[in-house]
């Protein structure tokens, strides 16, 4: 096996941040290169090579993947749903041809694997709610699900045409106490955290009775490498593994939370990221992830609740 030169895109974002100092503690600090399109800074900067990163320029991505000699990337860079449908074109934009020059530069640069998540905001209204099978209706009503679609195709196509390494998963709504969400729908979740701890009250943005898929980080970052380290024999598909770990209602969520901090008061005030959770599904059969590449989670909503909550009581 050839010695790993990671780059992650998007690395300020909220997954990307904690998957980066995961690989360094992995890889080596000097052989994982964080890049966003922003500045990386703070504990991403002092603790590894980082570089300014835009996606949607494909001579910049070819030289930094050529300049760090890099031969993995995490493609973490991306528009989400809630800001997406406010800038649909710029979604587009960054979300498809962010993920083109990647998969060219794979085919181009002969990377080894190449990491392009997708979302549960691949499925729509037509979809399984419950129990979402691996194969099924994808038929989102989002900007930013259309793109999560068109990048499992697309990475499909590049795998089949050219034989690249692309794998990727459909994230359900990820909860971190690290780096706040950037513009999602399933951002109540973390926000509900910081209000508990902060105030003791929260305005939550979807209805009482909303059941989404949800997975706290250490399992994102967990399933996020095992799916890259995953014997390629063993993988049937490539771009859009399902994955579960947790679902639970906006309610559920708050009453598992009271238990910690008592007389936690929620209202509900559903805004137009309700009409877009609406679409989703509530649970998910990620039976594929488990059968071909041992997929497994390791967090359920009591232990996750109970650390996020001494994580932000620490923090803040
Ligand atoms: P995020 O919004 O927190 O971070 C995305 C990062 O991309 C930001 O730091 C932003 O500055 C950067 N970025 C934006 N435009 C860029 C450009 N043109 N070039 C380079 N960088 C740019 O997103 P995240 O939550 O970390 O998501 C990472 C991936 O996981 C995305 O593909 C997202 O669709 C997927 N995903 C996330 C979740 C979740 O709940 N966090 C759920 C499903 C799927
Ligand atoms: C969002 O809400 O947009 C993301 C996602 C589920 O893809 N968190």
């Amino acid at each position: 096996m050839t010695h790993k030169k990671v780059l992650v895109t998007g690395a300020m974002g909220q997954i990307g941040s904690e998957l980066t100092g995961v690989l360094r503690r992995k890889y080596g600090r000097e052989n994982v290169v964080a890049t966003d399109i922003r500045k990386p800074e703070g504990v991403l900067a002092g603790s590894g090579p980082c570089d300014v990163l835009d996606v949607t320029d494909k001579t910049a991505v070819f030289t930094m993947l050529q300049k760090y000699g890099i031969n993995t990337v995490y493609h973490m860079a991306a528009i989400l749903s809630a800001t997406g449908e406010k800038h649909p074109a710029l979604c587009w934009n960054v979300n498809m041809n962010g993920s083109i020059n990647i998969m060219d530069a794979a085919v181009e640069l002969g990377l080894e694997t190449v990491i392009i998540p997708s979302s549960i905001a691949a499925f729509g209204p037509e979809t399984p709610r419950f129990n979402t099978p691996q194969e099924t209706i994808l038929r989102p009503r989002t900007m930013y699900g259309v793109t999560k679609v068109c990048g499992e195709l697309l990475g499909d196509y590049y795998v089949k045409r050219f034989g690249v390494d692309i794998r990727g998963v459909r994230y359900p709504g990820i909860i971190s106490s690290e780096t706040l969400p950037g513009g999602g729908t399933t951002d109540y979740a973390v926000d509900i955290f910081y209000k508990a701890v902060e105030e003791g009250t929260y305005t939550c943005f979807v209805k009482e009775d909303t059941k989404l898929p949800m997975m706290y980080m250490p399992d994102c970052i967990k399933a996020t490498i095992d799916l890259a380290e995953a014997d390629k024999e063993s993988l049937v598909h490539s771009c859009e593994y399902n994955l579960a770990a947790l679902s639970f209602t906006a309610g559920e969520l708050a009453a598992e939370i009271r238990k910690h901090v008592p007389g936690f008061e929620v209202t509900y005030e559903p805004d137009f990221r309700q009409a877009i959770a609406d679409t989703w599904p509530a649970t998910i059969d990620d039976s594929a992830a488990r059968n071909e590449w041992g997929w497994q989670p390791d967090w359920n909503l009591e232990n996750m609740t109970m650390d996020m909550l001494e994580k932000l009581r620490a923090k803040i």
